[in-house]
């Protein structure tokens, strides 16, 4: 079993994550990793702090001359605004952010004490996470991929972005929808019916626990809603060259709970970002009386960077999914075992 824990606050030291489960003889291309917290960083609309941070992975354990030993992997990025001590109070919960559920969850008197850790910054450590994943997957040829599909009703790039910049000139924030595309799956990863072992549960879990994540659907996902039967499944066709494939993909690469041999593809709608620098109405924590909820430094839209979370967290999903149907220990038995196992479903 694959396992990772995080830990680390927006304005903390750092950010530390490790990774478990990870098989001996994994290249730990560090440059690898450290591209994937860069395009998380990256997308219009992106507010001053990535300006700021330059998020950059250690490797502290699990590795010696650059490969993995099958123990724990260790993984820290430092902060470079690491001003948690002296940041000032958040007084009046901004809705749509954990400031108030976790005032009263925990019994604070400043939101500084929710947010520092409810912070989406969080996911540059799960990205990390998922980029040493993606370095294992790389070895069974799969690829993972995400675009933006829409921002705030638009979809094409310029409108895309006009809205963006809109939203900027009204001190607002707008949110949208990304796709995930996991390329070269093979046929018959998860399983049918339990939650903790079907491959949609598996994803969506991964999907919508990245903050901000409201919705999440696989290939025609709701679409399938508005049609009948066989205007939705995929109609099944064999080749010798490359065995059984589909014309079409409503299935979004998973039937069942199993991934049937297509490309698997998410996707998840984001809510816009709560920091609202026109702030909406919120109640002061100490007085109990009307106020305008908080403000602080943040980003105006982040649906690129989350659709970059969005991959890696599929990444770890399939990699715990590959390994527990190949072994877990050694890279190369577990390469042998996985294509005598494509061999057989041709
Ligand atoms: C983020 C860092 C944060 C925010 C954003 C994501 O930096 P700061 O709060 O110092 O400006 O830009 O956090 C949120 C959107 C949020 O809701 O907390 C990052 O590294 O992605």
């Amino acid at each position: 079993m694959l396992r990772y824990l995080t830990a680390g606050e927006s304005h903390g030291k750092a950010l530390v994550a490790i990774l478990e489960g990870m098989p001996a003889g994994l290249k730990l291309d560090v440059r690898k990793i450290n591209y994937e917290l860069k395009r998380r960083q990256s997308g219009f609309g992106r507010g001053a702090r990535m300006q700021i941070e330059k998020d950059t992975v250690q490797i502290v354990s699990g590795m010696r001359k650059g490969v993995s030993l099958g123990s724990p992997i260790a993984l820290l990025i430092e902060n470079k605004d690491c001003s948690i001590e002296s940041k000032p109070s958040v007084l009046s919960p901004r809705p749509g952010h954990a400031d108030l559920s976790g005032i009263l969850k925990y019994g604070f008197k400043d939101a500084r004490d929710v947010l520092e850790r409810a912070s989406a910054r969080e996911t540059a450590s799960r990205v990390a996470v998922g980029a040493v994943c993606k370095l294992f997957l790389d070895e069974f040829d799969i690829d993972i991929s995400s675009k933006v599909l829409m921002i705030g009703g638009e979809c094409s790039p310029q409108s895309m972005m006009k809205k963006i910049m809109g939203a900027k000139e009204n001190k607002d924030t707008v949110g949208g929808i990304f796709e995930v595309l996991a390329e070269g799956v093979p046929a018959g990863l998860g399983s049918y019916v339990q939650a903790d072992r079907r491959l949609d549960a598996r994803l969506a879990k991964s999907i919508i626990s990245i903050p901000g994540i409201k919705a999440i659907g696989f290939g025609l996902g709701f679409g399938y809603a508005y049609r009948f039967g066989s205007q939705s499944h995929d109609a099944i066709y064999y080749a010798k060259d490359k065995g059984y494939f589909r014309k079409t993909n409503n299935a979004g690469g998973i039937e069942g709970g199993v991934s049937n041999g297509e490309d698997i593809i998410i996707h998840a709608s984001m809510k816009p970002i709560c920091t609202l620098m026109k702030p909406l109405d919120s109640v002061s924590i100490n007085s109990k009386k009307k106020s305008k909820a908080s403000t602080e430094r943040s980003d105006i839209c982040v649906v690129e960077a989350a659709g970059v979370v969005g991959e890696n967290a599929c990444a770890f999903v399939l990699a715990d999914a590959i390994l527990e149907k190949f072994g877990s220990d050694n890279l190369i038995d577990i390469k042998k075992s996985f294509q005598q196992y494509v061999k057989r479903i041709k």
